[in-house]
């Protein structure tokens, strides 16, 4: 089994703070020794099967009791870590736990770093670095939709991809090679037309899960969603009516909003960052002006903009206003006006404004039409999603590899079409399968790893 150092390693792996049960981990060859000696019934534990649980107590060196909890082991290679290992289930004290700590450290073991149960469950060939990822991406995964991205990926689905384009690129450079150890006698084994056509469907699935990633992406980090428009028109109400709690001031005094604020709602099982914005026009005054020259900066980052208009608003004004707005989205942006104060409108300017972008009649004060608006909300954010694959990238290390490992395939394709001798291609596929290897760590290397692992926390 790998291990560094030989070193046993333990950590609290259950979150900080008091919690009726706390688990504390021990990995590597000593494990079971070392949490032995920690027990009163050390033959009973020693004695039984691995996972089996058994209730013991714990004790001290100066055999005082610490806890009674329970114990239970598991032989390499079937742990997490591929190692020799040890969960301990104690009550949930602070206290209890540091000490459990101190006394398996007494006993020999190590504490772990951070991430380091993991980054051994890597080595040990227990799973890749792309699922390694992704076990910490399911564990920070708050929504239905992140958690099945996350678990996807823990499965081997993007892992499995990749084993699949790197066998087919593996192929082709084997098929160049074996030309060239021929060179002298100038065969050629693969039709080129045929060559190129492979590549092109390793383009093409490259491609895809790139795109991917703009809806992965946003699931991962929820997506930024700007409410804004100008003074009074009812955003802070459209905040509080969909957090369903009064979470900004809201007042008829024009300018209360002066600073952004950012909620998280979920709809759909989708993670939305809605951002409250102070509401846009010319100041005098240099709070209020900040505030606004915060608005467009968050114009610039949503992915989804609420443009707020009060349904009595003139025409022409509102027209000029939100002529100005739409200069400043771009086409990746989704863009919904939405009339608001429908319950008291006098007039209606579906027809003039829908030129400029899908326009939702709403009431923030009764809730009249909120359910669609979330509605749209998460079509569209589902609409982000690829219907070439169901694989989908949601980490960004990955993305600039899968962007390398397609500019080295494009190239390669190019040197296959215009002729080129085939170890300018080979030479290419190569780079192309270097790249994907580094997403699952098949190719790696120390410094990748302790970035990687380092952001993990201790215990994992
Ligand atoms: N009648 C009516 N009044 C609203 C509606 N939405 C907001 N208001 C009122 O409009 C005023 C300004 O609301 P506020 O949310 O602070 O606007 P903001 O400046 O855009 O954030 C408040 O008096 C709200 O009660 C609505 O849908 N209908
Ligand atoms: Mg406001």
């Amino acid at each position: 089994m790998f291990n560094q150092d030989n070193k046993t390693i333990c950590a609290v792996s259950s979150p900080s703070g008091v919690g009726a049960i706390a688990i504390i981990r021990l990995s590597g060859l000593k494990s079971v020794e070392i949490a032995a000696k920690l027990l009163n019934k050390p033959q009973k534990f020693l004695a039984s099967k691995p996972g089996q649980m058994i209730f013991t107590a714990i004790k001290t060196k100066n055999n005082i009791i610490l806890d009674e909890v329970l114990i239970v082991k598991f032989y390499e290679p079937h742990s997490f870590t591929g190692e020799n290992s040890v969960e301990i289930y104690c009550h949930g004290s602070d206290y209890i736990q540091s000490q459990i700590i101190s006394e398996l450290v007494l006993n020999g073991a190590s504490v772990a770093q951070p991430g380091e149960f993991s980054k051994r469950a890597f080595l040990n060939g227990k799973m890749d670095l792309s699922q390694s990822e992704a076990v910490a991406d399911l564990i920070a995964s708050s929504t239905k939709e992140g958690h099945r991205l996350a678990l996807n990926q823990m499965k081997g689905q993007i892992s499995n991809e990749i084993s699949d384009l790197r066998q087919k690129m593996l192929e082709l450079v084997s098929l160049m090679e074996l030309e060239l150890d021929f060179g002298e006698e100038d065969v050629q084994f693969a039709d080129r037309t045929q060559l190129s056509d492979i590549t092109e469907e390793l383009i093409q699935r490259t491609n895809n899960l790139i795109d991917s990633f703009k809806y992965g992406n946003a699931i991962k980090t929820g997506i930024p969603v700007a409410i804004i428009g100008e003074p009074n028109v009812g955003k802070s109400t459209l905040l509080n009516a969909l957090l369903k709690e009064d979470r900004a001031i809201v007042s008829n005094i024009p300018g209360t909003t002066r600073d952004s604020l950012e909620e998280l709602i979920i709809i759909d099982g989708i993670k939305f960052r809605l951002i409250d914005t102070a509401g846009i026009r010319d100041s005098e005054d240099i709070i209020e002006k900040m505030g606004v020259e915060r608005t467009y900066k968050n114009i610039a980052k949503a992915q989804v903009i609420l443009l707020m208009i009060d349904a009595n608003s003139t025409d022409k004004e509102t027209l000029i206003f939100i002529k100005n707005i739409k200069d400043k989205i771009t086409d990746d942006q989704y863009l919904l006006i939405l009339l608001n104060k429908n319950d008291i409108a006098k007039k209606d300017l579906t027809t003039k404004l829908k030129e400029y972008a899908q326009v939702l009649k709403i009431s923030a004060k009764t809730g009249e039409n909120l359910e669609n608006l979330s509605k749209l909300m998460a079509s569209w954010v589902n609409s982000l999603k690829s219907s070439e694959t169901n694989l989908i990238l949601t980490n960004n290390r990955h993305l600039e590899l899968f962007k390398n490992s397609n500019v080295a395939l494009l190239r390669a394709n190019e040197a296959i079409k215009a002729g080129l001798s085939g170890d300018f291609v080979s030479q290419d596929l190569r780079e192309a399968m270097y790249y994907l290897g580094e997403i699952t760590g098949n190719i790696s290397n120390n410094e990748i790893l302790e970035s990687i692992f380092s952001k993990f926390c201790i215990g994992k």
